[in-house]
This record gives C-alpha cells, sequence and structure tokens, in this order.
C-alpha cells in the first residue's frame, strides 16, 4: 500500500505502533487517560455520563485498531466491494454491542494463514465490567447513559442496522452509506393519553462512536441549469450542469466490529455544512447578512428525519437529503475505484450497490451522469455498467408508500437528471416496444412517467426496477405478491429471473445475546458451547429440541423467562411513575401479551385493543350474571396487555388508536371489580434500547397485519428467538417462521392474502353486517364507555370499519382472532408444560432467521461478492 511517509522514518513508526488493550488493567489505564485529556475531567468530576464516554473513547480505540487494519487489508486484496445505500440505520446503542463483538488480542490464540481460529470465549465484556466495578462504576448503569442512535423509523432502517453487523460478522467488504442527521425520530411522550412529539437531539453530548472526516468534502450541487453549448446537442451527449445552489458534503465514520472477527467495517453518515465559497454579488451589494443566513440552510439538509414510515411525503427538502446522500456516496465509491486505475468497464466487477428501498434511485441517475457527462463513455456503454451494479430491495406493495416524485420539483431541483431519466424511459419504452408492438396500455403502465395524474411523476420504483439487474422483495409471500401485484409487467418484460427474494433476518448478537444474556447462557451451557459459536450458525440450535419435554430443563427455560418478565415490569414500574401495572406476585402467572412497532391501521393495533376491550366486557357481563370471580378467571386467567410504538406525526387515525389504548387503559385498570385480571399498558416511546428488554419478556407478541400488507416483519423473528409464542396473520415471514418452527408452535388465524380482494369487494357492495363480537365492542366504544366526556371521540376509527369499507378487513378477522386468543390463554394456563415445548422448539428452529444467512444469500445471488478473511 502507497504512503508518502520516507522509508527510513517506517521504523519509527512501527516502534511506536499503537496498541489494544488487552487486560483489565491496561484498559484501566487507558480509561483514566480518556477522563483526563479527550474529557479534561479527573478522578474528581467523574460522572456516570463521562465515564459512559471514557469508556466508548477506549473500547473505540481497539476497534479503530481493527477498522484500520481491515481497511489495509481490503485495499491491499482489492476484493469486489459491497455498498449498502440506506437512508436509515436504526443502530440503537453502540457500547453493550461493542463491548460483545470486540475482540482484545488475548482473545486470539490462534491465527493460522487464512481463518482465524478462536480458542476463547468473548471475555471483554466480562473483564470490562469487572475493571470498572473497580474504578467505582456499575456497567449497566453506564451503558444506559448513551443516547440511541435512532436514525430509522422501524423495520426498515433496523434490518439495515442487522445488515452492516452481519456483514461486519461475515466478513465482507461492505460499508453502509447514510445520512448523519442531527435529529433522529422524534421521543415520544404521552399526555392525557395523546402522542405528543419532542425532538432528539441525540448529538447533545458529543458521541463517542463517530470520527469527523473534515479533510474529505465533496462538493454537491442543487438547481441551476443545463450548458449545452452553441450547437443543439442531444441530451444523450455529455453536457454541462451548471448548479445554482453548493453545499459540502462532510463524512462521519461510525466503526461496526464484527463478532469474533478482527474484520471492522464502516458505516459513513454524511452531514451537511455551507461552502466557504462566498457569494460576491450579494456582498458587494451590502447584503452580508441574507448571504450568511443562506449558507447556513445548508445545514438544514441533514437536520432531520423524516418520520415516516410505509407513507411517503412529498417534500422538497426530503428529495434534496436523498440526492445530497446519493452524490456524495457515489462520489466517494468513485473516487476508490478510480484509484485501482481499472478500466470502467469493470467498475460491476468492482462493486455491487445495494439500494434500501426507493430512496437512493437517484444513485443510479447520478452514476450514469457521472459516466456520460463528466467520464464521456456512451450512452449505452454508462447504462449497461449501471444496470450491472445495482440491485433493488422492495419493502412494501402498499401505494401510499410508493415514491412518486412531481417532474415540476424534481426537475427545478436536478435539471439534468432529469433528462437523464426521460433518456432512460425513452430506451427502456423502445424496448419494450421491440418485444410487445402497439401495446399501448403496456407502455403507459410502465412508462417511469405517471401521466395520468393531474402532475406527471417519477416513478421511483420503476425507475429503480430498471436501473438494476436485480429485484428483491424481503419475505416469500411479499416476493412472490410483487411479482403479480405492483410489477407484474415487468416480470413480463424482463422475466421471473430478475426477481428474487431474500428473507429478511435480524442478528443474534444484539437480539439473543445482549438483549437476552440469561437466555444465551443457558443455551451455550445447555448445547455445551461455551465460545457461543451459536451465534454464528445458529442451525446448532437445533441441540434444544431433545430438552423440550425435559422437565428440569424447562424450569431452567421458564425461570428465564420470569426473570426477563420482571425486569420489564421494572421498567414499566419507572416509565409508569413508580406504580406497578402488575403486581409482583402476580407476574410469575400473567401472560404477557405485547405488541409493540410502529403504530399503523394495517398492522392492526385497532385489533388488538378491541380484543381487549371484548375481553374486559365479556368478563363484566359474566360478573353481572352472578359468576364469581375465580370463575371468571377460569375463561379469561391474568393477562396484561403491553403496547408500544410511535405514529406518524401526521397520521391522525395512527394518533386515535394510541389514544384509544391510553383510554381503555384508563378504565380497565382502575376497575377493582376485575382484580387485576386484566392490564393494559401502553409504553411511551418504543425504541431499540427498550426493544432490548421488551422482546425478552413477552409470553405472546402480535403479529396481526391484515394478509398481504405486511411485507416480512422482523420483530415476530426477534420474539420467537427470545422464546415468546406468537399470535400472527398468514402474512410476511410468519409463514416461513411456520414452516420452520412447526405449526404446533404458532397461533395463526385469519383470512388469507389471495381472499383479500374480493373481500374487500365485498365491503364495498355488499353490507354483510358485523360479527356479534364486534358488533358489542364497536357499540361500547360508541356509547362512551373509554371517552365519557366525549362520546364521538372514536368515531373514526368505528366508521372505518362500519361506513368506508374495513380496507383492513378487522371485521372479517375479528372472530377468528378472539377464539385463537382464547385457545392461547387455555394452553397457557392449563397446559404449562406444551407451552414450554412450543417454546424451546421455536427457538431451536428459529436459526434460519439470522441475518448472517440473509446477507449470505445476497452476496452469493446478488451481490457476487466473497467474505475477506484476515490473515
Ligand atoms: C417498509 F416500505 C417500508 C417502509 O417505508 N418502512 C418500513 O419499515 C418495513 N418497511 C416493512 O413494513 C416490514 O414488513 C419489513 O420487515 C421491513 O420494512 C424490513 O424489510
Amino acid at each position: 500500500i502507497e504512503t508518502t511517509i520516507p522509508a527510513q522514518s517506517r521504523e519509527i513508526w512501527n516502534k511506536h505502533r499503537v496498541q489494544k488493550f488487552n487486560t483489565g488493567d491496561e484498559f484501566q489505564e487507558r480509561f483514566i487517560s480518556h477522563v483526563e485529556w479527550t474529557l479534561a475531567r479527573s478522578l474528581y468530576n467523574c460522572d456516570d455520563l463521562a465515564a459512559y464516554q471514557a469508556t466508548s473513547q477506549s473500547v473505540r480505540d481497539n476497534l479503530v485498531i481493527d477498522w484500520n487494519k481491515t481497511q489495509q487489508r481490503q485495499t491491499a486484496r482489492d476484493p469486489k466491494r459491497v455498498y449498502y445505500l440506506s437512508l436509515e440505520f436504526l443502530m440503537g446503542r453502540a457500547l453493550d454491542n461493542a463491548l460483545i463483538n470486540m475482540r482484545t488480542d488475548t482473545d486470539v490464540t490462534d491465527v493460522g494463514d487464512t481463518d482465524e481460529t478462536l480458542t476463547k470465549g468473548n471475555t471483554s465484556r466480562e473483564m470490562i465490567k469487572n475493571a470498572m466495578s473497580e474504578l467505582g462504576f456499575k456497567l449497566e448503569d453506564i451503558l444506559d447513559e448513551e443516547p440511541d442512535a435512532a436514525l430509522g423509523n422501524g423495520g426498515l432502517g433496523r434490518l439495515a442496522a442487522c445488515f452492516v453487523d452481519s456483514m461486519a460478522t461475515g466478513n465482507y467488504p461492505a460499508w453502509g452509506y447514510g445520512l448523519r442527521y442531527q435529529y433522529g425520530i422524534f421521543a415520544q411522550k404521552i399526555i392525557n393519553g395523546y402522542q405528543v412529539e419532542t425532538p432528539d437531539y441525540w448529538l447533545n453530548f458529543s458521541n463517542p462512536w463517530e470520527i469527523e472526516r473534515a479533510e474529505i468534502q465533496v462538493p454537491i450541487n442543487f438547481y441551476g441549469y443545463v450548458d449545452r453549448g452553441q450547437n443543439e446537442k442531444s441530451t444523450l451527449e455529455p453536457s454541462d450542469w451548471i448548479g445554482g445552489e453548493r453545499v459540502l458534503a462532510v463524512p462521519y465514520d461510525m466503526p461496526i466490529p464484527g463478532f469474533k472477527t478482527s474484520t471492522v467495517n464502516n458505516l459513513r453518515l454524511w452531514s451537511a455544512k455551507p461552502t466557504t465559497e462566498f457569494d460576491f454579488k450579494k456582498f458587494n451589494n451590502g447584503d452580508y447578512k441574507n448571504s450568511v443566513e443562506e449558507q447556513q440552510r445548508a445545514e438544514s439538509i441533514t437536520a432531520v428525519l423524516y418520520p415516516n414510515d410505509n407513507f411517503l411525503q412529498g417534500k422538497e427538502l426530503r428529495l434534496k437529503q436523498q440526492y445530497f446522500w446519493c452524490a456524495a456516496s457515489l462520489h466517494d465509491i468513485v473516487r476508490r475505484f478510480k484509484k485501482g486505475k481499472r478500466p470502467w468497464s469493470e467498475f460491476p466487477d468492482a462493486i455491487a450497490i445495494q439500494i434500501n428501498d426507493t430512496h437512493p434511485t437517484l444513485a443510479i441517475v447520478e452514476l450514469q451522469r457521472i459516466l456520460v457527462d463528466l467520464e464521456k463513455l456512451d450512452w449505452h456503454e454508462a447504462w449497461s455498467i449501471v444496470t450491472s451494479t445495482f440491485a433493488f430491495t422492495n419493502h412494501t406493495v402498499m401505494q401510499e408508500a410508493l415514491e412518486k416524485w412531481p417532474i415540476s420539483l424534481l426537475g427545478h431541483l436536478l435539471p439534468r437528471h432529469l433528462e437523464i431519466i426521460y433518456d432512460i424511459n425513452w430506451f427502456f419504452l423502445q424496448d419494450v416496444e421491440k418485444k410487445f408492438p402497439r401495446d399501448m396500455g403496456l407502455l403507459s403502465r410502465v412508462s417511469i412517467i405517471e401521466e395520468s395524474s393531474q402532475e406527471r411523476q417519477v416513478r421511483m420504483a420503476y425507475l429503480a426496477i430498471i436501473g438494476s439487474h436485480k429485484v428483491n422483495g424481503v419475505a416469500e409471500l411479499h416476493s412472490d405478491l410483487i411479482k403479480t401485484t405492483i410489477f407484474k409487467d415487468f416480470v413480463k418484460i424482463y422475466g421471473a429471473n430478475k426477481f428474487t427474494n431474500v428473507t429478511n433476518g435480524i442478528t443474534p448478537r444484539r437480539w439473543l445475546k445482549q438483549a437476552n444474556p440469561k437466555l444465551a447462557q443457558l443455551i451455550s451451557e445447555t448445547i455445551n458451547d461455551p465460545e457461543d459459536n451459536y451465534l454464528l450458525d445458529m442451525s446448532k440450535l437445533t441441540q434444544l429440541s431433545k430438552y423440550a419435554e425435559d422437565e428440569k430443563f424447562q424450569k431452567k427455560w421458564n425461570d428465564v423467562k420470569q426473570f426477563n418478565k420482571q425486569r420489564l415490569a421494572d421498567l414499566i414500574k419507572k416509565l409508569n411513575n413508580g406504580v406497578d401495572i402488575i403486581e409482583r406476585d402476580h407476574i410469575r402467572n400473567t401472560l404477557f401479551d405485547i405488541q409493540v412497532k410502529r403504530i399503523h391501521e394495517y398492522k392492526r393495533q385497532q385489533m388488538n385493543i378491541f380484543g381487549v376491550i371484548h375481553r374486559y366486557l365479556t368478563m363484566k357481563e359474566l360478573l353481572q350474571s352472578g359468576a364469581s370471580i375465580e370463575e371468571v378467571s377460569k375463561k379469561y386467567p391474568r393477562k396484561v396487555s403491553i403496547f408500544g410504538g410511535k405514529s406518524a406525526p401526521g397520521y391522525y387515525m395512527a394518533k386515535l388508536i394510541i389514544k384509544l389504548i391510553n383510554s381503555v387503559a384508563e378504565v380497565v385498570n382502575n376497575d377493582k371489580e376485575i382484580q387485576d385480571l386484566l392490564k393494559v399498558y401502553f409504553i411511551p416511546d418504543y425504541n431499540v434500547s427498550k426493544a432490548e428488554i421488551i422482546t425478552p419478556a413477552s409470553d405472546l407478541s402480535e403479529h396481526i397485519s391484515t394478509a398481504g400488507t405486511e411485507a416480512s416483519g422482523t420483530s415476530n423473528m426477534k420474539f420467537v428467538m427470545n422464546g415468546g409464542l406468537i399470535i400472527g396473520t398468514v402474512d410476511g415471514a410468519n409463514v416461513e417462521i411456520t414452516r420452520e418452527i412447526g405449526e404446533d408452535n404458532i397461533f395463526l388465524f385469519g383470512n388469507l392474502a389471495e381472499n383479500v380482494d374480493e373481500l374487500r369487494y365485498k365491503h364495498q357492495f355488499h353490507n354483510k353486517g358485523l360479527p356479534a363480537s364486534l358488533a358489542k365492542v364497536l357499540d361500547a366504544v360508541q356509547n362512551g364507555a373509554f371517552s365519557p366526556q366525549n362520546h364521538s371521540e372514536f368515531m373514526p376509527l368505528i366508521d372505518s370499519i362500519k361506513s368506508h369499507g374495513d380496507y383492513y378487513l378487522v371485521s372479517d378477522d375479528f372472530e377468528a382472532y378472539i377464539s385463537t386468543q382464547e385457545l392461547v390463554d387455555q394452553v397457557y394456563h392449563k397446559d404449562k408444560k406444551e407451552w414450554l415445548k412450543k417454546s424451546i422448539l421455536s427457538v431451536a428452529n428459529i436459526g434460519f432467521f439470522s441475518s448472517d444467512r440473509c446477507i449470505e444469500e445476497y452476496a452469493d445471488t446478488i451481490w457476487n461478492a466473497e467474505p475477506v478473511k484476515s490473515e
């Protein structure tokens, strides 16, 4: 590798080579030097926050050593590189994860030629915990000081975070590219039962996990015009885009450590800042103040994450974010490629770019622009390079989530890019016309430009398909659905092979080892794997099967669950102003029923809370008809319904669902008559670090979307991996989870995706009426049972079912939902052994859903990329 350091100086460099801390003692030394030198504090004013920062700085030192080596190794070997472009990375906290993944030199005892072998388990975390305690700190408290890096909305952003973990663990030469928002997803407060959003200024205290690369500054242009010179050239020939506004993109790098490997990959997040160029015209006009203010506006580009999940909000600033990030990332990728001095034709052999949803689609156009306008390649040669480089992941079939940008907006912000899009479309439609002559319907259906609406729009998903060599969905059902619905015409044009499936996965390091240390320990003891190798090869979990009916083992398994339920009850108490929702003594025989995810009508939290109301009303009826509380508890044993999740700030119905949940909680939790048999709680501000406490504590979790609407879901996998059973519809990854763990071990119910259209149609034209169970619930809601001050408060939720066609088919699935819930109660309370057996068998067979498997599939079938093992 090249260096500017003269040969004779290198000896000195090597003599003073930095070293990792390898022992508790060395860690303490490093820690104290960071307290003194990095934080300028001391023994006399080191609080928990300072201790968190000094610990993180110390751990980061170790990671950076491996980060540097990883990058040098990759430069030397020049393998095919993978770039994962995602507008969201929902990382959560970094320190505990780094402690689990980090390796000291003492963790490595035998370094062979190719594969490192690790003979010891991960000991760094224990070592640091003890060293911290000697310094006077509790590791758990220190970990709690870290704010979540919440640069994402939900599933899509968390998937990207699991992927970078697995790419590092699998030793893939892969970088993530995203935006460094100054405000992550808002913090949710619940005030009088309503969601209130407050800003998440997560960079309030400096972020020890980021490394600013101020020396790299990529200029990014917006607006302006296209200069085609004197003669009337075609748009296909190189053109000059004269930008009208310029900002700089500065990268911040986050080290991403793999598990049991010295590979540390990079997550590069771009931040916008003003240029140092000055608008002298304005200055000379004496408009100094305006000129400065205009520059300050640059920073607004990366100020805030758009808080919508599965919903497009077509704001100009959002499009600006997308281009800013795509242009900066491609500039970086191209710069690195050019260092290798390889011909352009080899670009797709050197680089794979995966685009996470359509948000990065402008990267396709930008690469074409770079190749044609700046590098002067022939249009078709350029386009073949582009399409061989990109691959596209779709995450939803819902219309309101599909990105479309008005021509006027796009053309104003990016005039040259709009021309390129027109030309891409022109060639594409010519090909279609050749293959399917005179099929005007087809041409207008697949055109990148949608002409039918008032304003012509660019359909980003179509552009992404046309510009990629592979398109994948995120679970089998979803990947089949996109082929037969939203992208049907493209299957006809390109053939079915362009469309593929890669079922989502989750990282077992964070979602098992870190979130559930007790279960992880029981597993490693039971399958005799003290080094936690199962976290790399989750098929090892099948060894648990033979203990599924072993009573001693079942007891240990159950004890772990009790511990985790206790831990969640503690969290709830803390969030609930110190008041217990579930009495301590009752935790053991209370079923924890949890639904945590973004609030969305299609995810049907409304059906869940209607189910809770149904249970409550029926309990009251039984009591009124003279039944004793013991008799009631036979049918409806102890249960707590726990909810959590954010609504998009402008999503009226979702916010109303949150309010209904809180109103029901208010009534049910204060009803003395039902004697704690039923409790309801909404956990405010659901986020990754709370999920790590919530997920291990479920007996049952709910994944009950209308069939065909949830592309995959990933919390279903997390809950099962932690020994919780699930109730769910035949949707998304629930289908494959059932296949893996066995249909006896999951509570499935409801209509199938294939029947949804017909059911919706029926609602439009025939009033079938409601099932009695649901009618009872809706009547109570309508009569103000949960809104005594304002009887009509929840009418929109009722109307959506009764008068507006029940789009999410709550009335069609409600009875099956209720009866399946009753089945759950029976198994849980009457046959605990059967329940535990199901739980153990579920964990034993959930290995498929490790994101390591998922990344391997992407690497083999889409990227054609190989791991780079350390020497
Ligand atoms: C899909 F389209 C979107 C979106 O805008 N945001 C988002 O989180 C989710 N998703 C799907 O809803 C989930 O079913 C899926 O598991 C997740 O993406 C990851 O693929």
